[in-house]
């Protein structure tokens, strides 16, 4: 059972070629979610491109582009219930909009603000995890917490293909594994852990495999296809609300942007590969497969980018309207017994910020 079935072994697809060969219905899925979640990948990327605007612009600080992993993230989004607590990393650090979450707030966590700091309970949704995978084994215990309450809820984790060289992500699977956790293990391989390629980091013949150490299937999907996203995490949710421990899922791309806005991969990356993937991304195939299917048009397009468009401007104007916040937090939390000199050095401080 905890193997990676030879089914598996190729990309699972749903969304065809351009012609249509090879597009198949995801069961169950009606005409209304599939607009949901095209309106999710558009908001998703819409904030994307306007964060690199903003950041360029010197609005927002360095910022983790997620241009084309917008798939993998709707697609999972999509297949999670309103109770069921996300953990994201920097990759996925808009996922709380799709929860609700005011763009102004996301905006702040990258302007470096407390306003982007929230209460993870108010949305399900742990804060975005910057070091590599340490939020897997805090997914893989709330997981678990729920399991032994006897409640329905399950926890998704986003981490990517470096996460899974880091010690954190095999103590969590592990534990996810032997305590037979509600717990889907998201992984984002796209290739490169900054400029690492993925074949530099293991020998094993797939990230998927990895999961069956642990006792745990993994299944492989293409990560630009939305609803190869959504389809493989909706069986890894009813395994969990079944019972049935966690799965762990393999989304394959190959990263098409650089890693983050401090980064020029045109050192390391193969720049002839990123520009035939860009032809492929996960939103113009989406819109592809759902214009095939007669159920989108050029006026809905058009609304639905406006709407995201509007819904950016007005997160950084609030953002941006937040008054500047007192440096002492900085300080704050992390001393109980401030030095004699604290509040001279901190007085100093404000001064030197004017
Ligand atoms: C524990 C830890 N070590 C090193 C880093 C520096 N670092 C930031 S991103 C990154 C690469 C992560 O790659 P991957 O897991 O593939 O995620 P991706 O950025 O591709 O989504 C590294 C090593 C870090 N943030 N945390
Ligand atoms: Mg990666």
């Amino acid at each position: 059972m905890a193997q990676v079935l030879p089914a598996e072994r190729d990309l699972r697809r749903v969304i065809g070629d351009v012609d249509g060969a090879g597009d198949r219905e995801v069961e169950g899925v009606g005409e209304q979610q599939l607009l949901d979640i095209y309106r999710s990948l558009v908001r998703l990327r819409t904030y994307d491109e306007r964060s690199v605007v903003y950041h360029r612009q010197g609005r927002i600080g360095t910022y983790a582009i997620f241009w084309n992993h917008e798939a993998m993230q709707a697609g999972a989004f999509h297949a999670l219930d309103d109770e069921d607590w996300i953990f994201p990393s920097y990759r996925e650090s808009a996922i709380g909009l799709l929860r609700g979450m005011p763009a102004e707030t996301v905006l702040s966590w990258w302007r470096g603000h407390p306003a982007g700091w929230w209460n993870p309970e108010d949305y399900r949704l742990a804060s975005i995890c910057v070091p590599i995978a340490t939020h897997v084994p805090h997914a893989a215990g709330l997981a678990w917490g729920k399991k032994l309450k006897g409640e329905r809820a399950c926890a998704i984790a986003f981490f990517g293909d470096g996460a899974t060289s880091e010690g954190a992500f095999h103590e969590g699977a592990n534990f996810a594994g032997v305590t037979g956790a509600p717990l889907i293990l998201f992984c984002n391989n796209n290739g490169w852990a900054i400029s690492t390629p993925v074949e530099a980091q293991t020998r094993a013949q797939t990230l998927a495999d990895k999961a069956v150490g642990y006792g745990i299937p993994g299944l492989r999907v293409d990560g630009t296809d939305v609803l190869a996203c959504y389809e493989a995490t909706r069986e890894a949710v009813t395994r969990a609300r079944a019972g049935e421990g966690p799965t762990f899922i393999e989304a394959v791309s190959y990263r098409t942007a650089p890693h983050a806005t401090a980064d020029d991969p045109s050192a390391y990356i193969d720049l002839e590969r990123v520009e035939e993937e860009k032809k492929r991304e996960c939103v113009g195939r989406f819109e592809g497969y759902l214009t095939r299917a007669g159920i989108l048009h050029g006026d809905l397009v058009a609304s639905i980018r406006a709407e995201a468009a509007d819904e950016m401007r007005e997160g950084i104007k609030k953002a941006e309207a937040e008054p500047a916040a007192d440096v002492e937090l900085l300080f704050s939390n992390a001393l109980v017994d401030p030095p004699a000199s604290f509040g001279s050095d901190l007085d100093e401080l404000r001064g030197t910020l004017g």
